[in-house]
């Protein structure tokens, strides 16, 4: 077994790793505390080719976020408006219309999800919803439609007064596949209180995605990470989850969300650097052992960032994305107008050495596209 270093707990770790065994808790903890960027790159870098070789992953989506009208007030948010700020000009509530209108424009494009989330509007309920969902599959059978996170499907199943089970088999039943990993942000009750105090408990959120999971509708989950939480709340985030995943097997990735400080109120926080990007990267790829995928989100995090990555534990880089809307880009993020085309990612992947292959919305291989034109 290789020694990296002379902190016999970090030999002991990555002696673990090498085992293929499971990390406690206080060992996530020490990883965070005392290992060096190469340190920990350099073991999710055997995990991840261990899992996927080379592979890496992307899928053709695009986004619709119905509304940023919103009933909380979570202090990193940097796109929501209340209500009674709908007038204002960065407000936005796409009717009905709008919706299928951009769903049509992809008419004879070969993209295989649509990603609909956004604020949760006090008028915009679980019948609404319901039928927009059973419309767009009208109008685009063929589509994966990945909608809702557990945020939102907390608000609309208390306002229709049913359960979750019920909430998410009507949804079911109208054409929804999947739910996104938003709203997770740390799942701490402490920090959630400081950060987003109104919105669903750590408790909620997972009973949603267990529910959805029993009903055979996969996940994905994220952390929302920089801000004012510790590393032990970290690791205690990635630890219910890695406990979730044991019991349903019914999340497909997780996405690593670096906090933004651009236009919130969180704004005096300052942002963590980018070594501490790829060291989280890299230690949610030791720690979720149950994970299939660790996600990089381009759009968050920037083309480059998204490259170095994939030696950093990373094998997903979502997708083509088509974001026209605003969540990120009002928060600071890297990227302005969020789209790649298939060939500029294709050619992102390939840069790094390593080879891109089109997804489904859970990872059935479309397209392998070799790694012929490798870099320089
Ligand atoms: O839950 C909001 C985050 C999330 C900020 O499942 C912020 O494939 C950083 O979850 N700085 C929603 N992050 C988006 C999300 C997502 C994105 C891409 C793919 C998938 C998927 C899910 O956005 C929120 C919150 O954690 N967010 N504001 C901010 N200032
Ligand atoms: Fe609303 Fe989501 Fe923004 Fe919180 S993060 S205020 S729930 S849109």
């Amino acid at each position: 077994m290789p020694t990296f270093t002379k902190d016999t707990t970090l030999n002991n770790i990555a002696e673990k790793v090498y085992q293929n065994q499971r990390l406690s808790f206080d060992e996530g903890v020490y990883l965070f505390k005392h290992a060096e960027l190469g340190f920990v790159g350099s073991l999710a870098n055997y995990i991840r080719e261990q899992k996927h070789g080379n592979y890496t992953y992307f899928n053709k989506n695009f986004h619709i976020e119905p509304t940023n009208i919103c009933v909380f007030d979570c202090k990193f948010c940097s796109y929501s408006r209340a209500i009674r700020e709908r007038s204002t000009y960065d407000a936005w509530e796409m009717s009905e219309q709008d919706i299928y209108d951009k769903i049509k424009s992809y008419e004879g494009k070969n993209v295989t999800e649509v990603h609909i989330v956004g604020g949760v509007h006090p008028k915009m309920g679980l019948h609404y919803f319901a039928t927009l969902i059973k419309n767009i599959k009208t109008i685009r059978p063929d589509i994966h439609i990945k909608a809702f996170t557990a945020v939102e499907l907390e608000y609309m199943c208390r306002k229709a007064g049913v359960s979750y089970e019920e909430g998410l088999q009507l949804l079911k039943k109208a054409g929804q596949n999947s739910l996104p990993g938003g709203g997770a942000e740390i799942f701490n009750e402490e920090i959630r209180s400081q950060i987003c105090k109104d919105k669903c408990s750590s408790e909620e959120w997972l009973q949603i995605h267990e529910t959805a999971h029993r009903l055979n509708m996969p996940s994905n989950a994220t952390i929302l990470y920089g801000h004012i939480e510790s590393y032990e709340h970290r690791v205690e985030h990635m630890e219910r989850l890695r406990n979730l995943q044991d019991q349903t097997k019914g999340f497909n990735a997780f996405i690593p969300l670096k906090f933004r400080n651009t236009g919130n109120d969180m704004a005096h926080v300052p942002e963590c650097s980018v070594i501490e990007d790829l060291r989280n990267y890299a230690i949610s790829r030791i720690f979720l052992d149950n994970f299939s995928h660790i996600k990089a989100y381009w759009p968050m995090i920037g083309r480059n960032i998204a490259q170095l990555s994939l030696a950093f534990g990373v094998d997903d880089i979502d997708g083509t994305v088509d974001d026209s809307t605003k969540i990120y880009t009002m928060a600071g993020a890297e990227e302005q107008t969020p789209v790649m085309t298939t060939e500029q990612i294709i050619e992102l992947i390939k840069q790094v050495g390593r080879n891109p292959v089109e997804r489904d919305s859970v990872y059935n291989i479309i397209k392998d596209y070799g790694m012929e034109t490798c870099p320089a």
